[in-house]
């Protein structure tokens, strides 16, 4: 379908395109459009905006990436579809490898997601098929199958698009988790050591460009920023950008 870019939606319809692409090659499990939906609902009442919270987790969430010893990006259907060559440049950036980890898991699926990542500029991808012998200790789902040299042994591990359960066992399994995740309510945001709530296609290009500039500071401010980051704290500092947003619609201030 053709998005004329004059279209006052024409972003949001694009990313739904995008989806519904992915989701007739194969990488995107119709379940996957049905959590676009709720992501979408929870990004338009923050405005579709990278709010000041989303801004402090970024920063907060690229610092543990590059103190982490073993930091491992998993990626899942919605990821591969929409942010695959973002994916694939945050991780060079900041030395981390690239795991496939799906909940609606189907090796055919693994090796299409790998394929994609591949095809823009992955060298390894972890997590495919046999590859993923491991398990995430408690996790019962098919996202507790993990490769060995990948979140199997990570430190960091982030986690954009999550269903709750994975972020919850890798914090008990002593990981430090990274969620991207539009909804500050959710367990997974709830339960990860940063979370950013914003739009995963903002969220990994800041990542990005967050990552290029810590990169030069020394590993002490590093640390200082990821210790003095209260995740709790900083979800109702979100929660509050979405309250702030709406009054200015019910104060009638908003068109
Ligand atoms: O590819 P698979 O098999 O691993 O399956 C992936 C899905 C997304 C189907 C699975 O992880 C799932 O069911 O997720 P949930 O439980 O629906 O949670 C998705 C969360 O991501 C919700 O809180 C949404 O608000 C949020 N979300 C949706 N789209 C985005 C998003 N957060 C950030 N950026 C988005 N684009």
């Amino acid at each position: 379908m053709i998005i004329p870019k004059s279209h006052p939606r024409y972003q949001s319809l694009r990313t739904r395109e995008e989806l519904v692409r992915g989701a007739s090659r194969g990488l995107v499990v119709p379940q996957g459009l049905i959590a676009h939906g709720r992501g979408e609902a929870f990004d338009y009442i923050l405005g579709e905006q990278t709010t000041r919270a989303a801004r402090r987790a970024t920063e907060a969430a690229a610092a543990l990436l590059l103190i982490a010893d073993k930091p491992v990006m998993s990626v899942n259907g919605n990821t591969a579809a929409l942010v695959p060559k973002e994916m694939v440049k945050l991780a060079r950036s900041a030395g981390a490898r690239v795991e496939v980890n799906l909940f609606h898991r189907s090796t055919s699926r693994e090796e299409k997601i790998a394929r994609v990542l591949e095809k823009n500029g992955a060298e390894h991808v972890y997590g495919v098929g046999r590859k993923a012998s491991a398990r995430i200790p408690g996790l019962k789902s098919l996202r507790g199958r993990v490769d060995p040299s990948g979140i199997g042994s990570a430190d960091v591990v982030l986690v954009p698009l999550e269903d709750g359960d994975r972020a919850t066992m890798l914090r008990r399994a002593g990981r430090k988790v990274i969620a991207i995740d539009l909804n500050p309510l959710s367990r997974t945001s709830r339960a990860a050591s940063v979370t950013i709530v914003d739009n995963a296609t903002r969220a990994i290009p800041n990542m990005i460009r967050e990552v290029a500039r810590l990169k030069k500071k020394p590993r002490e401010r590093l640390l200082q920023l990821v210790n003095e980051f209260d995740n709790e704290e900083n979800l109702n500092l979100s929660v509050k950008d979405i309250m702030s947003y709406l009054n200015k619609w019910s104060d009638g201030k908003k068109k």
